[in-house]
């Protein structure tokens, strides 16, 4: 099973698969997307429920000439190639991105941090995405999903630029409770390792 490594770069995701052949490992030459502005993010989903890895790219703009940013939707072919990007608008300049199913539907959902907080989107299950709800305020610059309380439902653990932790625990509908700080003096951090393929 070859696995691939994705870059970010202006305007661009550049994909590179790492083919594997009697014994031996490379990446073969990076194949580019193009994507929005200032690309800050990426994570892994199947948006479409194909079966086949989709990604999202967070695009954070360019504030100073009033470019909001948004995200770049790119669907998975299942051979290691995307379709096109589709570009959308979502939130204000935002930075991470997260993919789960928060509400259950089998649908992958997305929540993302932008300049207004921590937003969600529900997946449509067709690649498309509901309109963005905010579910915490500003100030969470990363986080991490889980299911932190063991009631089948998922979580969101959330980081502030002070290294301040908050746990919303998830209702299992999308919708959440808190935001409640656990740890609020710094050195909170996240160490996140995600599969691509
Ligand atoms: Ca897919
Ligand atoms: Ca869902």
């Amino acid at each position: 099973m070859p696995s691939a490594k994705k870059f970010l770069a202006s305007g661009l995701l550049a994909i590179s698969l790492l083919s594997v052949a009697h014994g031996s490992a490379k990446f073969k030459a990076a194949v580019s997307y193009a994507v929005g502005t200032k690309p800050s993010a990426a994570a892994v989903g199947d948006f479409n429920g194909d079966g086949k890895p989709d990604i999202v790219v967070i695009n954070s703009g360019d504030a100073s000439v009033g470019d909001n940013g948004g995200l770049s939707i790119l669907l998975g072919n299942g051979d290691g190639t995307l379709k096109s990007a589709a570009n959308v608008s979502a939130g204000t300049n935002p930075l991470a991105v997260a993919v789960a199913d928060f509400n259950g539907d089998g649908r992958a959902d997305l929540v993302l941090a932008d300049s207004s907080g921590i937003g969600m989107l529900l997946g449509n299950g067709d690649g498309t995405f509901d309109t963005l709800t905010h579910i915490a305020s500003t100030g969470f610059s990363a986080f991490v999903t889980g299911d932190f309380n063991r009631d089948g439902r998922l979580d969101l653990a959330i980081v502030d630029a002070s290294g301040s932790l908050a746990v919303l625990l998830g209702n299992g509908d999308g919708t959440f409770q808190g935001p409640t700080r656990v740890v609020t003096s710094n050195g909170a951090f996240f160490h996140c390792r995600r599969r691509f393929q």
